[in-house]
């Protein structure tokens, strides 16, 4: 991440561990690297396609947490199938051949459609330097940085006040862009450019860098973007860029790809993951084994009975976890989102992380509320439905 003062040490750019950003992994695949972000249910990574574009090689996935520093591999990659090498849908998932540290963050993604005009935070891998000097060269020394910035505009807004001088076209409603801003309107990119004029968050500003890519922004704590390239922009008499050369210096800009976008894909993909997930009442399971170490899946299963008054509507309900005898962190992963049902889906499968150690404990449970339905009802009257799970210890007696 390059930043607009220099030091890393400075505290509004460091990620310590136990800080809220252990969920942003650096990802290495072919002698190349670049960032990714855990996903709420911990078996997942979300980054960049273009990490793993004509290269051949192994995934390595690391993690920097309370516990220490741990590298998982990758089960397998799936790319967004409608990737191309003009930056339209660079996605991919890496499916971790293990579960994440339990200490690591995972994150939802962002559903609003709101981001554009907001505040965020992007936190990577990425080469550091300083907004007057750019990215410096070979120093690839994985620092993991925040820094903070707002989404000007969508991608696409650059294509139509640029033209054919850009020489790719994003496609609408997929991509944020936001600039480099040193305070001054003379290096104010996209006030110059497309007339979105922001001057910018003095030094908590910064901008992605070679290594960022895959990275996540995140808006309310939830992924809004992955960094996908960053440009040097000039049109006409508009020459924003302070040293006129590709390096993430002020008057660059970067585009996100919008996971907001792209959540149907996100869900979807991760829920073909999910074989041991039950798709029918008979099948859910209500208790669940620890195991000893890692994590493993308690299912909470979710069906829609009755008709879409729209048949390509999306249904959703809001989820938290609640602690009973069991305890969010120790016995299992606290888990809070948004489920949604597509259209042609009439139920999904929720994941919880139950924790596996090997401590002789009580059997002990908790719960899932589902609250909030969107297209649908719980019935007349009801605000709220819970189901319990009960962790079954299988660690001995204890008296
Ligand atoms: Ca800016
Ligand atoms: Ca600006
Ligand atoms: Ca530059
Ligand atoms: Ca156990």
């Amino acid at each position: 991440m390059v930043t607009t003062v220099s030091y890393h040490d400075d505290p509004r750019y460091v990620t310590r561990p136990g800080k809220g950003y252990d969920g942003v992994v650096c990802v290495s695949y072919g002698g190349y690297y670049g960032t990714g972000v855990l996903l709420s249910d911990g078996h997942a990574i979300l980054t960049a396609a273009h990490l793993f574009d004509e290269r051949s090689g192994t995934t390595g996935v690391t993690f920097e947490t309370q516990s220490g520093i741990q590298t998982l591999g990758a089960e397998k990659v799936f790319l967004h199938p409608g990737y191309d090498s003009g930056g339209n849908n660079d996605l991919a998932i890496v499916w971790l051949d293990g579960s994440a540290p339990t200490d690591a963050d995972r994150y939802e993604i962002y559903r609003e459609s709101d981001e554009v005009g907001q505040e965020f935070t992007a936190v990577g891998y990425g080469r550091t330097g300083t907004g007057n000097t750019g990215a410096a060269e070979d120093n690839d020394d994985y620092i993991r940085l925040k820094a903070d910035n707002r989404f000007d505009a969508d991608a696409s807004a650059l294509k139509s006040y640029l033209g054919s001088s850009m020489a790719w076209t994003p496609t609408p409603g997929t991509q944020l862009v936001a600039d480099f801003d040193n305070g001054k309107g003379a290096n104010d990119a996209l006030g110059q450019l497309i007339h979105r004029s922001d001057l910018g968050l003095g030094p908590d500003e910064g901008l992605v860098a070679p290594g960022d890519s895959g990275s996540p922004a995140f808006l309310r704590g939830q992924i809004a973007g992955i960094a996908t390239y960053t440009a040097s922009l000039i049109e006409g008499s508009s020459h924003p860029d302070v040293d006129n050369r590709l390096n993430s210096s002020f008057g660059e800009i970067a585009s996100w790809q919008r996971v907001s976008a792209y959540q149907k894909w996100v869900d979807q993909s991760l829920r073909a993951e999910y074989q041991d997930a039950p798709t029918k009442p008979a099948d859910v399971k209500k208790e669940v084994v620890e195991g000893d170490s890692g994590t493993t899946y308690a299912y909470f299963l979710l069906q829609f009975i009755g008709v879409r008054s729209n048949p390509d509507e999306i249904l959703s309900v809001d989820y938290a976890t609640r602690d009973g005898t069991a305890t969010a962190g120790s016995d299992y992963i606290a888990a809070n989102g948004r489920l949604n049902l597509y259209p042609g889906e009439n139920e999904a499968a929720i994941p919880v992380e139950i924790v596996g150690d090997t401590t002789p404990e009580l059997n002990e449970i908790f719960s899932l509320d589902v609250f909030n339905p969107v297209g649908g009802s719980f019935g007349e009257g009801v605000l709220k439905l819970t189901a319990v799970r009960t962790i079954i210890d299988d660690d001995g007696w204890v008296g």
